[in-house]
């Protein structure tokens, strides 16, 4: 695949700069969240984007947006790309919306200069992956693999308490039907992504190939004690829910440090109840969330955890529960489809390097079921789900450049799925 003949209109950056400016928010971050105003006017943004690339626009029942290049060969199955359009609050612009444009880059520059792909090529905008807004995550990558349950999701509420079901009605969608999008004729899965972190930058090199996403693990930490006068109730007969919790949250970093290899557990959200300052804290809930690139060291600091924050309460006579709302198993990413990124880079000159990813991603939903592959591109100080969140236009397009030549050799290819 040489120098393409598409106009500069149709470069991933260029894209992406009209995707980004979506949500954007005062802080200088993005917003979208899962069918929220923002994200409708994205959807339709990345439909129209599909649409003037010439690709076939639809839409599926949980709001995932396709842009479809049909293949000679209608019996053969698909090849896929794409990512997600929802951020976290005040999240970057790259999160996500970067696999979408480059994938509608890469099917337009496909179209122009190869024409009609062997196999069908298809780019997706997944309606939700973050998590952001109820507590679930994978919510469009996850109906459209069919692989995760979602028991009870449609009651989930955001932190206004609207339901999932309400928020789908709202959009336009029909809640019941959000198993419909489920496809069986994807035959192979690869996404672009930055890679959120600071090592491709550290080192110098140009282009990740991710050989696997890392295991994770989200729950809710409810600590219940019991409110009282912060003025009369001596410290002895306390049961301050928010002091059990704030020595929880202080015994992590010590015991992640103490796990070592490269376990990470963070404590991002924190809702203490009532919230007033003369009132003890009669209850607080925070969020841990726990990765390793191993299942079992996962599993060995939450049990851990259970332990510790069990001590922490006897000694404050609280309460604590915990509940697991996400567990992502570790997603080894295919081989072959490595070695093909690598060889693909080698050819265009661009440095690179296996990398393993400690954020999770759609990707990891399709890995147990198709050839799935993710190729990174550097992050400015590895800073993500940040309004600082930042990737050169150059290393945007090595990026893109490099999912066009792999979409090229698995759809115009005899690649066999
Ligand atoms: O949090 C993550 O791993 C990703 O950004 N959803
Ligand atoms: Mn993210
Ligand atoms: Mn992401």
């Amino acid at each position: 695949m040489g120098e393409s003949g598409v106009n500069a209109k149709w470069t991933a950056s260029r894209l992406l700069e009209r995707l980004s400016a979506i949500g954007a928010d005062p802080a200088g971050g993005v917003t979208r969240l899962l069918y929220d105003a923002s994200w409708r006017e994205a959807q339709l943004a990345v439909a129209d984007l599909m649409r003037e690339a010439g690709l076939e626009v639809s839409a599926d029942t949980v709001g995932n947006v396709f842009g479809r290049l049909a293949g000679a060969d209608p019996s053969a199955p698909a090849v896929l790309t794409g990512s997600h359009v929802d951020t976290v609050r005040s999240g970057g612009g790259y999160d996500g919306a970067l696999g979408i444009a480059a994938g509608i880059a890469a099917l337009a520059r496909l179209k122009a200069d190869c024409g009609q792909p062997r196999r069908t090529l298809e780019v997706v905008s997944f309606c939700e992956e973050e998590g952001s807004r109820f507590p679930l995550a994978y919510w469009g990558s996850g109906n459209v693999t069919g692989n995760r349950p979602f028991d009870g999701a449609l009651d989930a509420r955001d932190g206004n308490g609207t339901t999932l079901r309400a928020a789908m009605a709202a959009a336009g969608l029909e809640p019941e039907q959000h198993g419909r999008s489920c496809r069986t004729d994807i035959g192979f899965f690869v996404e672009l992504h930055i890679e959120q972190g600071e090592v491709l930058e550290r080192e110098g090199v140009e282009i990740g190939v991710v050989d696997a996403i890392f295991g994770q693990r989200r729950f809710y930490v409810t600590v219940e004690g019991r409110a009282g006068h912060a003025g009369t109730t001596p410290m002895a007969i306390r049961s301050d829910a928010l002091a059990a919790a704030a020595e929880m949250i202080a015994w992590l970093r010590p015991a992640a440090l103490e796990a070592g290899g490269g376990l990470v557990a963070t404590a991002g959200r924190l809702d203490v109840h009532p919230n007033m300052p003369n009132v003890i804290p009669g209850k607080a809930v925070f969020s841990l969330d726990v990765r390793h690139r191993d299942e079992a060291a996962i599993d060995a600091f939450c049990d851990q955890a259970r332990l510790g924050f069990g001590a922490a309460a006897d000694r404050h006579g609280v309460s604590a529960s915990l509940s697991c709302w996400l567990a992502e198993p570790p997603s080894p990413m295919d081989a072959a489809l490595q070695a093909r990124i690598a060889r693909i880079c080698a050819a265009k000159g661009y440095s690179h390097r296996t990398i393993g990813s400690g954020a999770g991603h759609d990707a990891g939903l399709f890995a147990p079921l198709v050839p799935t592959a993710m190729i990174f591109v550097p992050s400015r100080g590895g800073i993500s789900h940040s309004p600082l969140e930042f990737t050169a236009p150059e290393d945007v397009e090595r990026g893109a450049d490099v999912l066009a030549g792999l979409l090229h050799t698995l759809a115009y290819g005899e690649e066999s799925a």
